[in-house]
């Protein structure tokens, strides 16, 4: 019998070969349904045996993940656009190589990732690249490196497309709800066009035969196995072309914006762009503001800025860890409670302009 990745490589090869028109449109529909099913049994089974565990708790602070071909420049854009303090030194998990930073933006701070380079052929276990995607899954947003000598995101992009991580798309807008009985019902809502009988077929791929399965978008195969599965992420990317210094870069940024990307110029040798830089990358990831009031009196501190979707025990370890140590609960008067100063727990999800108090146990 062949292995799950043999499986894959052939069912892979079969879409190549297969020219697409409307006659070849459900047999490679269907054939990708198979592929995703595979690839869902092979993930399944690498966690069991431990996996790639590599894995960047969220806290309060958003995650930005610089990636890219080897030396296009990452490591010096990480010195150029943190603190020279904030390096902390390279830390090893799973003993692949990240350095970290620190950048400050306004009133904001940002964890910046500088990541090995991936080269070609990651997926195959090349350089440690499907380590170095699946760290990316957790962070808030990706840089995209390139430089005027390695200017192909092609298969950057295609690494991050098989680890699950849909970059600069929003999750398909559809829900699926399995039944016992009752067939398979697929509707819409509003204006979307799709293959019906295309969509039905692949649904049975993945062994969805009684399900109410509503639609609120047009639909391509890929786009609804995603939903389907429902095991995606969806981060926004922001793409660089370093060394705007060199001779060659202008051919390279020609081919780029071919693409229909629109990358910064960047030349951290002339010192070019970084402050755009620092901007866009503050721009790309959304923050909320939290008032921390002191049970006892009101305040006049300003705001922290936390990452959107930060809890009240990310908060809370980010002011000390004795505030998640001695914990009692808090309340929170704003638009994430109800009423105002309602209880919450650690868990609780803050958001925009919440008041929040915190009662510690004495002792
Ligand atoms: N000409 C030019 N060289 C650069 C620029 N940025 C980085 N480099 C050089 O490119 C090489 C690789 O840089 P590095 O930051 O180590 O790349 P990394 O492997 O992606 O981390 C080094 O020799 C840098 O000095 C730039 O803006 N212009
Ligand atoms: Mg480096």
């Amino acid at each position: 019998m062949p292995s799950i990745d043999e499986e894959i490589k052939q069912l892979e090869g079969e879409i190549k070969k297969t020219q697409y028109n409307k006659a070849t449109e459900h047999h490679i529909g269907r054939i990708k349904a198979k592929i995703a099913r595979l690839e869902k049994t092979r993930e399944e089974r690498s966690k069991k045996g431990g996996g790639t565990g590599f894995f960047i708790k969220k806290g309060i602070y958003p995650s930005i993940g610089l990636l890219g071909p080897p030396s296009v420049g990452k490591s010096s854009i990480l010195n150029s656009i943190t603190n020279a303090d904030s390096r902390v030194g390279a830390f090893d998990f799973t003993t692949l190589s990240i350095v970290p930073g620190v950048m400050e933006y306004k009133d904001m701070r940002f964890r910046i990732l500088d990541l090995p380079g991936v080269i070609e052929g990651a997926h195959e276990g090349k350089g440690r690249g499907r380590e170095v995607i699946s760290v990316l899954r957790n962070v808030d947003l990706i840089v995209i490196v390139l430089d005027p000598f390695k200017f192909d995101p092609s298969y950057i992009l295609k690494e991050l497309q098989r680890e699950g991580i849909r970059v600069n798309q929003k999750p398909p807008k559809m829900s699926v709800i399995t039944k016992d009985r009752g067939g398979l019902n697929i509707t819409k809502v509003g204006k979307s066009e799709f293959d019906l009988e295309l969509l039905e077929s692949i649904s049975r791929e993945f062994g969805i035969i009684n399900a109410d399965i509503i639609i609120r978008q047009s639909m391509t195969p890929d786009i609804f196995i995603d939903g389907i599965l429902g095991n995606r992420v969806y981060i926004p990317a922001l793409f660089i072309l370093n060394k705007s210094d060199t001779p060659e870069f202008k051919k390279a940024l020609e081919f780029v914006e071919s693409l229909g990307l629109d990358p910064i110029a960047l030349s951290i040798v002339k010192r070019k762009n970084i402050e755009l830089l620092r901007e866009k990358i503050a721009g790309k990831v959304r923050m909320i503001r939290v008032h921390l009031i002191p049970s006892n009196a009101p305040s006049d501190e300003e705001p922290m800025v936390v990452r959107e979707g930060s809890t009240v025990e990310d908060v809370c370890k980010a002011v000390h860890t004795e505030f998640v140590e001695k914990f009692k609960f808090a309340t929170i008067t704003g638009r994430s409670v109800r009423f105002p100063n309602q209880r919450v727990g650690l868990e609780h999800r803050v958001q925009d302009g919440d008041n929040l108090t915190v009662f510690l146990r004495k002792g």
